[in-house]
């Protein structure tokens, strides 16, 4: 499809404003949202992941295609959201300690946003403490925990073993996802569930609180 491919060059060119404006356009030609994401925002993302695993591409530039991404993803937002229905649970998502990476936890709660969860997003950076904080604070029912490097995974851990240290633990399920993460490695963590993406993290957490 021409705007797809359109929208994977703008935003492999770290073209925010083009990238809006063409994912736009791709809806009002009546493109489904979800193939706007997958096929033009994704895939866009994951071709800049690879360049720059090459070192074909720097810091700089991918962080003008995230900003790219995230243009798109906000025209996106209201599309993949259902309004005015009563919140299927209370989910707190944010990337750990140490981890700036933001682009596949926003989008996983927009997904779950988009499926009825009320979800307050505690942004990147997220230390442990503030997690347990914010748990006993906003009683969710779902702690949601994104990680994108192997280096900061060992925080998903220590959120965990502080949750349990502070009794929380079977008041709230945890969830884990990102890049670097298996199901083995949530299992041995402690995790209630793990999900590889943003679609599975919205099966999982309905599995976790059992909505079926
Ligand atoms: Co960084 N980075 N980065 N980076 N970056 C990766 C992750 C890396 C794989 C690139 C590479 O080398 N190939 C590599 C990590 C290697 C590793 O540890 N395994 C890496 C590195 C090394 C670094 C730095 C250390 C680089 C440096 O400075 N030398 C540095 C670290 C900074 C820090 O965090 N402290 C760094 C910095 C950055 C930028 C700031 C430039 C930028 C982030 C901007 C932002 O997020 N606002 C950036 C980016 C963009 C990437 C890549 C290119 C793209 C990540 C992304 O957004 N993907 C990435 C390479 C890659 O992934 N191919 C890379 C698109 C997104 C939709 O996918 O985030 O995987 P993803 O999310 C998916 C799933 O993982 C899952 O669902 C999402 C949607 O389907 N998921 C969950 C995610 N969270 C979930 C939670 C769930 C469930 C599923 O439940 C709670």
């Amino acid at each position: 499809m021409e705007i797809i491919k359109r929208i994977v060059e703008g935003l492999s060119e770290g073209e925010a404003d083009k990238t809006e404006l063409l994912t736009q356009e791709a809806l009002r030609q009546g493109v489904l949202p979800e193939i706007i994401l997958k096929e033009g925002l994704i895939a866009a993302m994951n071709m800049i992941g690879e360049r720059f695993k090459q070192g074909d591409l720097f810091v700089p530039e991918v962080l003008l295609a995230a900003r790219a991404m995230q243009a798109g993803m906000n025209i996106l937002k209201p599309r993949l959201i259902q309004t005015g229905i009563k919140p299927l649970g209370r989910i707190i998502i944010g990337t750990v300690k140490g981890d700036l990476h933001d682009i596949g936890k926003n989008l996983v709660a927009m997904m779950l946003e988009g499926a009825g969860f009320e979800i307050i997003d505690l942004g990147i950076d997220t230390a442990p403490e503030r997690f347990i904080q914010e748990v006993k604070d906003k009683k969710p029912q779902i702690v949601a925990l994104s990680a994108l490097l192997t280096t900061t995974l060992p925080m998903m851990k220590a959120t965990i073993e502080l949750l349990k240290a502070e009794g929380l633990e079977g008041t709230v399920k945890v969830l884990v996802g990102g890049a670097p993460l298996s199901q083995r490695y949530a299992d041995e963590i402690g995790a209630d569930g793990y999900a590889p993406d943003a679609v599975s993290a919205v099966a999982k957490a309905r599995e976790l609180l059992n909505l079926r």
